[in-house]
């Protein structure tokens, strides 16, 4: 009986990291299978740092066609170049995917 409610006790102590866990996969996998949408689909953003050596964008960005609420968050961007064209309060519209795990900028447009 003290083994069982000693296995209980580490089950509830990972809980809230497996929910995290599965949260995620889930928000990724539908994602995925909404990659036409998402490629077509443009979205506001703002961004927040342009951060050259780790080449991501923190952008704070509307709701995503992926279902991802509107938030503040790093993206990894397709083309490193793209960190030049944009600086920190800079409103753009952009298109994202999930490449390998990885919220990507896969379209940029800046706004003017
Ligand atoms: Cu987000």
């Amino acid at each position: 009986m003290k083994k069982l409610i000693a296995s209980l006790s580490v089950i509830a102590a990972l809980a809230p990291a497996f929910a995290l866990a599965a949260d995620h996969d889930m928000h990724a996998g539908h994602g995925a299978m909404h990659a036409d949408a998402a490629q077509a689909a443009l979205v506001d953003g703002l961004v927040k740092k342009v951060d050259k050596a780790a080449g991501k964008l923190t952008i704070s960005h509307d709701a995503l066609p992926n279902g991802m609420p509107a938030m503040t968050m790093a993206f990894k961007v397709k083309d490193a170049s793209w960190l030049d064209k944009v600086k920190d309060g800079q409103k753009i519209r952009f298109a994202s995917e999930n490449i390998n795990g990885a919220m990507t900028v896969v379209r940029l447009e800046v706004q003017k």
